[in-house]
């Protein structure tokens, strides 16, 4: 059987569950994932030689790492290729890059320095996001940035994320869509803190001095990022979800909740509609924690599923900035980019096909046998047959045929980076 035959198979089936397929299909198009660049270079950066640090940690050293702006880009393009629909990519400040013989410090980044990026998106007509880097820098003192007890280091700290304003700015100026500007600090402590309140209180008053930045608040949209541990601040962490949400609220900014940064059995999925019935728009880091934050590529795994379930069914696709974040070193770093967006579009896809409206009037009718049993039923109505249609329609390679292309890339191009 061909796809489209296929594929007219499973419409038919859905249609009989009140589900159409074509909608779906149309709608999923239409939603940007923005692809983080640090899968691809194990969030090494361009601008400083030292170790990841700020209690982050990539695994592995599978060869074909990208070592320059040009190798990255190419390895972008190459995941693009094989990922169906539009997207935007998601830059960290350390990928700034410098002219020859240049280099400025993280405080004094300009626009100038990620004009490349911005060319690289324009060609493609993607949006770009952005982050300020808080970590890997010699300005990290103590594992503290913007809650450090030394006016320097704030100061140093503040001075880089205003400059990360001006050039999310310029991002959305010149490409013509708003950009989503994260803040995540890593500040914490090994061990019991004997004051809790001061580093946070000084956060605050740091964030708040960063928002004096004036800025088209239609250009750019800041969020913070929570955390709940890192390796070496396993005790202490200042930006806690409480803060981080607390802080939101009150600024008009933006909550981002990374689903690796949570206790064990909290999740995120039901998270989403408590902030969904609070603010305007919330923003996500997508990724998958084995144990600990260990950033693991997405899989099509129940949580990922609950996840996009909850954004769809309450509508909310556009009130939600979608960001992948995950650095797996072990594995072809291209398939790794690759798996993690296509199963966050599948798990989109899988949201869409699922007959929400019906489900809910179950559950307000309190037909609550037969809510778990159509749940459970359609787990098995052929989705493949609609995600197969869907990477057709984008001209993408179908299931696993997408593999032999990345084979390639790494026999001629990763093979051969030293
Ligand atoms: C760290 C946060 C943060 C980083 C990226 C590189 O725990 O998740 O988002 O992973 O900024
Ligand atoms: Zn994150």
């Amino acid at each position: 059987m061909t796809t489209e035959e296929r594929y007219e198979e499973a419409r038919k089936m859905y249609q009989e569950l009140g589900v159409d397929t074509d909608a779906a299909l149309g709608t999923l198009k239409k939603v940007p994932i923005s692809m983080h660049c640090w899968q691809g270079d194990d969030v090494t950066g361009f601008d400083q030689e030292g170790p990841l640090t700020g209690g982050i940690q990539t695994t592995g050293n599978y060869p074909g790492k990208a070592r320059t702006p040009e190798e990255l880009m190419a390895d972008i393009d190459k995941v693009l290729s094989l990922v169906p629909g539009k997207h935007r990519l998601n830059l960290h400040a350390s990928y700034a890059i410098f002219g020859e013989g240049e280099w400025v410090d993280r405080d004094k980044i300009e626009p100038k320095h990620f004009k490349k990026w911005v060319d690289f998106a324009k060609e493609r007509g993607m949006g770009l996001d952005f982050n300020p880097t808080l970590f890997s820098h010699r300005m990290v003192k103590d594992n503290l940035t913007l809650s450090s007890p030394d006016k320097n280091v704030r100061d140093f700290w503040i001075a880089h994320c205003k400059a990360c304003i001006r050039i999310s700015e310029y991002f959305a100026t010149e490409l013509g869509t708003p950009c989503l500007m994260n803040i995540w600090i890593p500040d914490g402590y090994k061990d019991i803190p004997a004051d809790r309140i001061s580093p946070r209180r000084r956060f605050m008053e740091s964030l708040d001095e960063i928002l004096t930045q004036e800025y088209d608040k239609k250009k750019v949209l800041i969020c913070l990022e929570s955390k709940v541990f890192g390796i070496g601040m396993e005790s202490y962490t200042v930006g806690s979800s409480e803060f981080t949400m607390n802080y939101a609220m009150s600024r008009k900014i933006l909550p981002l909740m990374d689903n690796g940064h949570y206790h064990p059995t909290e999740v995120v999925s039901d998270k989403i509609p408590s902030l969904l019935l609070f603010y305007d728009k919330i923003a996500l880091h997508i990724t998958r924690p084995v144990r600990w934050d260990s950033d693991h590529v997405v899989l099509f795994d129940d949580e990922t599923k609950e996840i996009a379930k909850e954004i769809v069914r309450n509508d909310a696709l556009d009130r939600v900035c979608f960001g992948l974040d995950f650095f797996d070193a072990s594995i072809n770093r291209i398939s790794a980019w690759t798996v993690g967006m296509r199963n966050f579009q599948k798990a989109l896809l899988y949201a869409l096909l699922s007959p929400n409206k019906k489900l809910q009037e179950l559950q307000e009718t309190g037909k609550l046998t037969e809510l778990m049993m159509l749940q459970e039923e359609v787990k098995t109505y052929p989705f493949g047959a609609v995600w197969d249609e869907f990477c057709k329609m984008n001209g993408v390679p179908e299931r696993e045929e997408w593999y032999k292309e990345v084979e390639k890339y790494e026999q001629d191009i990763l093979s051969k980076r030293a």
